[in-house]
């Protein structure tokens, strides 16, 4: 597939890209590590910056969650499922919870970004949607305020966060690219399922390869 006819960047349509969830507890040494997520950070930090005139706005979600966040952390005692109960994650303040230092200049989490959209203080929050800026505004709020017309979607995980976000920005309209070999996943077949459920919900499904001649935008 080539998506140069269709280049983000080009004058009559606005790309922003998102970054979804790539904290240390998501990836290699934290305590929800998906395979993958450290060096897909790397990866990630490496096309953002080959790509400078890419997107008109760039954004990042970071689970958020308290200490105990009952019902979508295991109870004390149980096993997580890997379904819809997880082990203790992203707790606001621990290093859990702060994006991969590949993403991260210093102390500084928006070097690469315009805006941290954080979720899930109160309630499990896949989606990006969910979320709220500095501001108090939601993403589709902070999207539209920038004029976006489109989303390229990368990060951790393709089967659930990544997923929601996609889906959620289908809804509200957005055009939805997610980069799956910017992205990894929880398990195979769950990731595969969610590729398929998101090109019927009319995501595009690439990769960077796809991408490679889009480059000249
Ligand atoms: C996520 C499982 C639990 C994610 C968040 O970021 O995809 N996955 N909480």
């Amino acid at each position: 597939m080539s998506v140069t006819t269709t280049a983000p960047g080009a004058v009559t349509e606005r790309w922003a890209v998102g970054v979804i969830d790539v904290e240390n507890d998501f990836c290699e040494g934290g305590s929800l590590a998906v395979d993958g997520g450290a060096e897909v950070a790397g990866r990630i930090r490496e096309w953002i910056e080959r790509e400078p005139r890419r997107w008109v706005a760039r954004f990042a979600t970071a689970d958020r969650h308290p200490t105990d966040l009952a019902g979508h952390f295991a109870p004390a005692g149980e096993e997580p499922n890997f379904v819809g109960t997880w082990p203790p994650h992203c707790v606001a303040g621990t290093p859990g919870a702060e994006l991969h230092p590949s993403l991260v200049d210093g102390t500084t989490e928006t070097a690469l970004f315009d805006v941290l959209v954080e979720k899930g203080q109160r309630t499990a929050a896949y989606s990006g949607f969910e979320g709220t800026t500095p501001d108090g505004d939601s993403l589709e709020t902070w999207l539209r305020s920038r004029a976006v017309d489109g989303v390229e979607l990368v990060g951790i995980a393709t089967d659930h966060c990544v997923r929601a976000t996609a889906l959620d920005a289908r809804r509200a309209g957005f055009r939805v690219r997610v980069v799956s070999d910017l992205c990894v996943g929880i398990t195979p077949e769950t990731v595969d399922a969610a590729l398929e459920e998101l090109r019927a919900a009319g995501v595009e499904v690439l990769t960077t390869a796809d991408l490679v001649d889009s480059t000249d935008r």
